[in-house]
């Protein structure tokens, strides 16, 4: 419950701090606003000046003085900051969790977690409960924060987080009704200083939970299936390679089968690949779990078209099929990219390093990749890596790049940018690397054409 005597400091500017401190406002509260950018790079600061007491340019010692800080996802824990703020027993937790206070209580949370899948899979619930009529609402690591809804009000049926292992980090008493546990595989390793303190942190998702709520996991995912005995919520399990009655959804043969009754033939799908299939098996169960209509929720999956940048085809030039699929930043997304085709394809790697071992996908490529080229800051290190077993080639231009996918196709071919890795080298975030992707794309299409 909200306590407007509580004074709370807020630190980071963004999406998810701004959308906090008007949260509090608005509920009669007050805020002291923290962040680590000087004023001229916050967008809003002469407007947050207005209406909070702010600082800029760093986090100082009177952050102290407040009871709780909300605490923005980006920021590192390691800080010396909110190390010494953990020490004091300060309570730190993030928006997330802040909102979970004060949501109405009749509206439901399903929250969605994993290393991939995770915004694939919150869209397509969010697509099957608006098709069911229901009013629901999209937020957390997707982009939207969650106290910029009205979700202090009642009359939202159902809230749909994606959430992140830095959110999870900073959450208290946050109980979602379903909790959704697609896979762990290693990602943001440059943050955690072990694989393990990664597993744990995807399943504080759980940690509240009891025997009312669900929680949906895949068996696929073996730290998910050697951990399953943590959970106390009922356990819905799906897997790709398993049937009943080790779970509740699986494959048989092209349908996802979900109980006796309930079929859906993949090829009525818009999504591609095993790993869509397994989204899709989450995403009913989550609905099905509280709605109990998987009739109506499985019609409604098969009008669920894909994201952009994953995995999104672009255009197919001389019958070259081009794939943007920039989302694929750590290697378990560009395994799943490679299995979801019958044939061999160019693939298009590189981009900033988060520390992750590159050299798990080398039997992979050397199945399936026709040609690997390499470009952005980690070129040179996978170069070194696969210098050895794969046809490779570093062209640090990423126009070039393409253009030399291209040039070197024959009709049929598949070129795919599927990069490993995250994209801050030389964009300013995965989208902008898939948009300027595109934009190459289409040029050359367009260039062919007049030829
Ligand atoms: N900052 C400090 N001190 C520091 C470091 C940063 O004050 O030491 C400030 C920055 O100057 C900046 C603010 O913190 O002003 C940034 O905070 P943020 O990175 O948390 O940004 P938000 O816009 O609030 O976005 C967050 C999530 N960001 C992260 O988890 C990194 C968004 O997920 C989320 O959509 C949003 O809240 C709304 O819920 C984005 C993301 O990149 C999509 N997630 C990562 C991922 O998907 O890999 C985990
Ligand atoms: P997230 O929000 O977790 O990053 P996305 O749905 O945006 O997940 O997909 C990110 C990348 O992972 C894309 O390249 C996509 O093709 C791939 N992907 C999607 N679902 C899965 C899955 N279940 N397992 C492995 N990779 C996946």
């Amino acid at each position: 419950m909200f306590n407007p005597k509580t004074s709370y400091a807020i630190l980071g500017l963004a999406r998810s701090g701004i959308a906090v401190a008007y949260k509090i406002k608005e509920l009669g509260g007050t805020a002291y606003l923290s962040d680590i950018k000087t004023e001229e790079q916050i967008e809003y600061a002469e407007k947050l000046k207005q209406d909070f007491e702010c600082e800029f340019g760093g986090h100082t010692n009177k952050l102290f003085q407040f009871e709780q800080w909300i605490v923005s996802p980006g920021i590192p824990l390691n800080l010396p900051i909110i190390q010494k703020a953990k020490q004091l027993g300060i309570p730190l937790i993030c928006d997330i969790e802040f909102g979970y206070q004060i949501k109405s209580p009749d509206s439901k949370i399903i929250a969605v977690t994993g290393s991939n899948g995770k915004s694939t899979t919150v869209s397509l619930i969010q697509h099957i409960l608006q098709h069911m009529g229901y009013n629901s609402i999209l937020a957390g690591n997707i982009g939207n924060a969650l106290t910029s809804y009205p979700i202090e009000k009642p009359g939202i049926d159902f809230i749909v987080l994606e959430l992140s292992s830095f959110q999870l980090d900073l959450i208290d008493t946050f109980k979602p009704d379903v909790a959704v546990l697609l896979n762990i595989t290693p990602d943001h390793l440059d943050r955690y200083d072990s694989f393990q303190t990664y597993i744990d942190s995807k399943f504080h998702i759980f940690m509240n939970q009891n025997q009312e709520d669900f929680a949906v996991i895949c068996l696929d995912s073996e730290p998910i299936a050697e951990r399953q005995y943590r959970i106390k919520a009922q356990l819905l399990r799906y897997s790709l390679e398993k049937t009943p009655p080790d779970c509740e959804a699986w494959l048989n043969q092209d349908a996802i089968q979900i109980g006796v009754k309930h079929k859906l033939s993949v090829r009525d799908l818009k999504i591609r690949g095993p790993h869509n299939y397994a989204n899709t098996m989450a995403a009913l169960l989550a609905v099905n779990a509280l709605t109990h209509n998987l009739d109506a929720a499985m019609e409604a999956a098969k009008t669920f078209p894909p994201l952009p940048h994953r995995l999104e085809l672009v255009a197919k030039v001389n019958d070259i099929a081009f794939y943007n699929d920039s989302k694929a930043t750590n290697t378990d997304a560009v395994k799943s990219a490679l299995n979801a085709f019958d044939q061999p394809v160019r693939v298009i790697m590189g981009g900033s390093d988060k520390g992750e071992d590159f050299s798990v996908l080398t039997p992979l490529l050397k199945k399936v990749a026709k040609k690997v080229y390499l470009t952005g800051a980690t070129a040179v290190k996978m170069y070194e890596i696969w210098k050895d077993d794969l046809p490779l080639e570093i062209i640090d231009d990423f126009s070039q790049c393409i253009h030399k996918a291209f040039y070197d196709s024959v009709p049929g071919d598949i070129i795919l940018l599927s990069p490993a890795c995250a994209s801050f080298d030389k964009f300013k975030n995965y989208e902008e690397r898939g948009e300027v992707f595109k934009q190459i794309v289409n040029s050359i299409a367009r260039e062919y054409e007049k030829e």
